[in-house]
């Protein structure tokens, strides 16, 4: 991609987030209509679908051209990332915008040809906007973030992982998460993919990983986490194809040897 086309896209993309941001901070505490979809606790709420059509309708009129590959229903059937495609969760983490509202994000990664190009995670309430362009560093706001450190031993780190894992998991035995759990320093879980990501290119988590994961939790994550220095494959080191679900880990990669080949690999099932 163009380097200066690439760096009017960031711009315009920048503008429609933050927008999209604004308006959900001001109908914050509207009523809401809330739906579920695969399963009691995956919920949906007209904010989702109305934020969702606001990139829809913009891109569309702007470049349209572009394809968009989002979660409520009004992207495009995609069989390839071939040309440009906007990857879009208007609302990660909607159990806790609809029970906390906080700890969500708008999430927007802009892939040419299946390569991440930019990348963004606006955490809506705090404000805090995470963005990058490939090859250009990361950023917190207006603050570039530092590369991720090599030394660091998985005993010292925090690990964001799915509590429900723990209990039940059709990929990895559940007594090796535990083992997991009790040999890295903490867990945590936010409850936002794409929040967990952002916080992994920061270096306030060492790693995040998690079982069935789609392209709009993730794009732009992969994007700010790689251009801090952190790696991004399946759970069990695969490379991860965004037209699929997969299990995803990203981490700093001084760990994540050592968590595929002496945790995931060995308790596969
Ligand atoms: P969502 O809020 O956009 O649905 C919660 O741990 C994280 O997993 C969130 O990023 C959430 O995205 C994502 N997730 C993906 N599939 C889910 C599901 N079936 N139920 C709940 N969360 C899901
Ligand atoms: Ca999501």
């Amino acid at each position: 991609m163009n380097v200066t086309f690439r760096d009017e896209l960031f711009q315009q993309a920048k503008a429609w987030v933050l927008e999209a941001g604004g308006t959900i901070r001001k109908k914050i505490n509207d009523p809401l209509t809330v739906s579920t979809k695969s399963d009691r606790n995956d919920l949906v709420t007209t904010m989702d679908s109305d934020t969702e059509y606001f990139f829809m309708t913009n891109i569309k009129s702007t470049y349209p051209d572009h394809l968009i590959l989002s979660e409520e229903g009004y992207g495009d059937e995609l069989t390839s990332l071939n040309g440009t495609v906007w990857i879009i969760d208007p609302i990660d983490g909607t159990m806790n915008f609809v029970h906390q509202k906080r700890n969500f994000a708008i999430s927007v990664g802009i892939y040419h040809d299946g390569i991440g190009e930019i990348g963004f995670i606006y955490d809506v309430m705090a404000d805090v906007l995470y963005s990058a362009k490939r090859g250009e560093g990361a950023f917190k706001n207006d603050t570039l973030l530092p590369r991720l450190s090599g030394q660091k031993s998985l005993y010292d780190s925090i690990l964001g992982l799915n509590h429900f894992w723990l209990c039940e998991n059709r990929l990895v035995e559940e007594s090796i998460m535990q083992e997991l759990v009790k040999t890295v320093r903490g867990s945590r879980t936010f409850g936002s993919a794409a929040l967990e990501f952002a916080y992994v290119a920061e270096g306030i988590m060492d790693g995040y990983m998690t079982m069935g994961l789609s392209a709009w939790d993730i794009a732009a994550g992969i994007v700010i986490v790689n251009e801090t220095g952190g790696m991004t494959t399946d759970a069990f080191g695969g490379s991860i194809n965004l037209l699929q679900k997969s299990s995803v880990l990203t981490c700093n990669p001084a760990i994540q040897k050592q968590i595929i080949d002496d945790y995931m690999k060995k308790g596969r099932k």
